[in-house]
C-alpha cells in the first residue's frame, strides 16, 4: 500500500475516532504497553530439542499437520523468531519451554538442567534486547506416561518433577536477573485423568504439597514471577484435571503469584474477558495465553475474534494492562508455521488496539444512564469505525509491512527458507 494512502486513511480515522472523543495519536502510543510474549513452540510443534527430531508426546495436547519447514535446529528456530518479530509492530517477548535449552547433543534429563543450557538464549534477548519467559515441560517424558507428574503418588515420579520445576524457577530468575526484566515462569501439567477417579483429594493434595515445595525458594519479584495454569480437560484427562482452575485460583491468592488464564482451558460458553475484573481483585497480575479454541479443541491459531476482543477490552476497561502479561499458546502444523504465528500475535495486538479505541467515558456514562438501546448501538457502530486504518499507520511507523504486505513477505521466506529445510 503506498504510504500516503496510508497516511491519508489515517488521517480521516483520527478525525473520525476524535468525534467520538477518542484521541488516535495517543492509542499508538499507548501500543508501547502491550509486549506480547512469542510462544517458541510454534515454530516446531511444541517438540524441542532434547534430542534430534523430538516430538510432542502426550500430555493432553497434540498437534497434527505436517506442513513443510519446521525449525529442527536452534538456528532455524531464532532465524524463524526473526522473520516473525520482523513482521510485527511493537516489542515482543520470548516465551521458552525447558525443552528448548542447548544441550549440545547430549542427554540431558530434566532434573539436571541448568542455566548454563539456556545463557545461549539469554545472550541472544540480551542481543535484541528482548526479556524471556518460561516453562518447565512437564510432558513428553517416560515420567509422564501414567499421567501424574507433580500429582504423582509415586514418590520418585513427584520428586523429578518437583526438582525439574525448581531447576527451571532456577533459570527463569537467572533469565529475569541478566535481563533486567522479569521472567514469568508458568508451571502447566497434564496430570488428569480418562476415567472417573476416586481420589481426587488425594491427587490435589500431592500437587499442592509439590507446589509448596517448588515454591519454598523464594526470588526476588523483580527477577521472577510464578504463574500456575488450569485447564478444564485434555485429551486423555478427560474425566478430571488435577490442576483444575478453582485449585489453582485458590493456590494463586493464598500464595500471592499469578494465575494463567488460557482461553481454550474452559468450558466453551465460559469468557476469559469476563474472568479478568474479578481475578484481577484477588491477584496482583496475571498470565494470559491466548489462544482459539474450536468446539471441544484448543490451540488453533489466533484470530481476532469477539472472545479475544472482550478480553483485552476487559484489560483495557479495568486499566490494567500494566497488570497483565500476555502469552500465546496455539500451534498448528498444518499450515506455514511462521504465517500462523504472525496472524495470531497481529490478531493480538489489533485486539487490544481495537480495545484501546474505545470511547469508554461515553459508553460507561450511558451505562450510568440506563441506557441500554444506546450503549448496544454505539458498541455495534465502533465494529465498523475505521480501525484498520490506525492499525495499518501504528505498521507503517513501526516500520514493518502494512496490511496484507506481510502476506508476501511470508510467501518469500517459504520459498526462500522453508520449502528449503
Ligand atoms: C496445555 C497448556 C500449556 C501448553 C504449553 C506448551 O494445554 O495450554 O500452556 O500448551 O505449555
Ligand atoms: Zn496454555
Amino acid at each position: 500500500m503506498k504510504k500516503e494512502l496510508i497516511k491519508k486513511s489515517y488521517d480521516l480515522a483520527k478525525e473520525q475516532y476524535a468525534s467520538l472523543g477518542v484521541d488516535t495519536d495517543l492509542v499508538i502510543k499507548e501500543m508501547e504497553k502491550v509486549n506480547i510474549s512469542l510462544h517458541c513452540w510454534q515454530t516446531d510443534d511444541v517438540g524441542g530439542y532434547e534430542k534430534p527430531g523430538a516430538e510432542l508426546g502426550g500430555g493432553g495436547i497434540q498437534v497434527t499437520g505436517n506442513f513443510p519447514g519446521k525449525a529442527k535446529t536452534i538456528e532455524q528456530m531464532r532465524a524463524d523468531l526473526d522473520k516473525v518479530m520482523s513482521l510485527l509492530p511493537g516489542k515482543q517477548r520470548l516465551n521458552l519451554h525447558a525443552i528448548y535449552g542447548e544441550f549440545g547433543g547430549k542427554q540431558v534429563d530434566r532434573d539436571k538442567i541448568e542455566v548454563k543450557h539456556f545463557q545461549g538464549w539469554i545472550n541472544w534477548a540480551k542481543k535484541r534486547g528482548m526479556g524471556l519467559d518460561f516453562n518447565c515441560t512437564c510432558f513428553s517424558h517416560p515420567l509422564a506416561d501414567d499421567g501424574f507428574t507433580l500429582s504423582s503418588k509415586n514418590e520418585r515420579i513427584r520428586k523429578f518433577w518437583v526438582e525439574h520445576t525448581k531447576r527451571c524457577r532456577l533459570i527463569a530468575a537467572e533469565m529475569g536477573k541478566q535481563l533486567g526484566t522479569p521472567s514469568v515462569h508458568n508451571i502447566w501439567i497434564p496430570d488428569g485423568s480418562k476415567d472417573t477417579p476416586v481420589d481426587r483429594n488425594g491427587l490435589r493434595k500431592h500437587l499442592k504439597k509439590s507446589l509448596d515445595e517448588v515454591f519454598a525458594v523464594k526470588y526476588p519479584k523483580k527477577y521472577l514471577k510464578d504463574s500456575v495454569e488450569s485447564k478444564l480437560f485434555g485429551i486423555g484427562s478427560e474425566a478430571m484435571v488435577v490442576g483444575s482452575h478453582d485449585f489453582y485460583l485458590g493456590y494463586a491468592i493464598k500464595n500471592n503469584i499469578l494465575i494463567t488464564l488460557d482461553n481454550g482451558h474452559f468450558h466453551p460458553t465460559e469468557q476469559v474477558g469476563d474472568k479478568v475484573s474479578s481475578i484481577l481483585h484477588f491477584v496482583d497480575e496475571v498470565l494470559l495465553h491466548l489462544t482459539r479454541g474450536i468446539r471441544w479443541d484448543s490451540d488453533h491459531v489466533l484470530t481476532f475474534n469477539e472472545e479475544l476482543v472482550l478480553i483485552a477490552q476487559e484489560i483495557v476497561r479495568c486499566k490494567a494492562l500494566g497488570r497483565v502479561y500476555v502469552g500465546l499458546d496455539f500451534f498448528d502444523a498444518s499450515l506455514n508455521r511462521i504465517g500462523a504465528y504472525v496472524i495470531g500475535t497481529r490478531a493480538a495486538q489489533m485486539a487490544f488496539m481495537y480495545a484501546l479505541l474505545e470511547p469508554h467515558k461515553t459508553l460507561l456514562k450511558l451505562e450510568e444512564q440506563v441506557k441500554g438501546f444506546e450503549r448496544l448501538a454505539l458498541l455495534e457502530l465502533l465494529k465498523s469505525k475505521p480501525f484498520g486504518a490506525v492499525w495499518d499507520y501504528y505498521c507503517l511507523l513501526s516500520k514493518v509491512p502494512v496490511a496484507e504486505e506481510y502476506i508476501e513477505e511470508i510467501g518469500k521466506y517459504e520459498k526462500d527458507v522453508l520449502l528449503k529445510r
